[in-house]
């Protein structure tokens, strides 16, 4: 697969009060803006026109544009996420997507689903049950991709905020795994690339049209994607994983 557009939102002066179990102290707004430029140069870098949304003072998360929708080749799923300050991301989300999606799905109460929670490999897409997605939200997920000739299927968490906190898929089944996902049944068919105990928070990088852009200061991380042949983009990200956030999360790519 090739993408070939991105979505992403600059981030807000409000995102030091963005919802955060990281225990890191608040971002550092000024330097947040300069790690976000060096992300958009590095989508652009791997082909990707990017579509730039301003600021959005009211949703301090709302940097986070991968989590309030789902974009597969079968169209858009608008997401309820689990959080209920970001539940109003979603309007603005659709708006932007409106220019490329002719209709949307929605996931409807009680579900409640963050697209951070759900990894498409090839046709399937792998569904974190976390604490902001819910087993009827992935349930009525997995009914919207099945219309579509997609399949879904749930992964049970524990702690990890998001399904790709820890994991990330690279096509051709290759698939970086960590912390509590290394060794589970679900991914045992893949070529497993592990992410070591104190690089936890690398676990989180973005395959983009055969490149892959890592967090910057994970060597290990870096070396054992290099090794599989892919150029490797290290990114800054220090600012948003004071909020939880990882590469991912910072774009909506079809
Ligand atoms: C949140 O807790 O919702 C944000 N502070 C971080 C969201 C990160 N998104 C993602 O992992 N997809």
């Amino acid at each position: 697969m090739r993408f070939t557009k991105a979505i992403v939102r600059t981030p807000g002066a409000s995102m030091v009060d963005g919802l955060t179990s990281a225990g890191s102290g608040k971002p550092d707004y000024a330097k947040a803006l300069v790690q976000h430029a060096a992300y958009i140069r590095a989508l652009e870098s791997c082909g990707l026109r990017v579509t730039v949304l301003p600021a959005d003072e009211a949703f301090p998360d709302s940097t986070f544009v991968e989590d309030p929708a789902l974009v597969t080749p079968a169209g858009a799923i608008i997401m309820r996420p689990g959080a209920e300050s970001r539940r109003g991301e979603t309007a603005a989300i659709e708006q932007a997507l409106a220019g490329f999606f002719p209709n949307f799905e929605r996931i409807v109460p009680p579900g409640t689903v963050d697209a951070g929670d759900i990894m498409m490999v090839g046709d399937h897409y792998y569904i974190g049950l976390s604490k902001r997605t819910n087993a009827e939200g992935a349930a009525q997920v997995i009914a919207i991709l099945e219309a579509h000739g997609l399949t879904g299927s749930t992964v049970p968490l524990k702690h990890i905020l998001h399904l790709k906190s820890a994991a990330a898929y690279l096509e051709d089944r290759r698939i970086v795994l960590g912390g509590e996902l290394t060794g589970r049944p679900e991914f045992s068919g893949f070529d497993i690339i592990p992410v070591e105990d104190d690089e936890k928070y690398a676990a989180n990088c973005l395959w983009i049209n055969d490149r892959v852009l890592v967090a910057a200061g994970f060597p290990k991380m870096q070396a054992a994607i290099r090794a599989r042949g892919f150029e490797t983009i290290p990114l800054p990200m220090s600012e948003f994983r004071k909020l939880d956030g990882g590469l991912s999360c910072l774009s909506l790519r079809f």
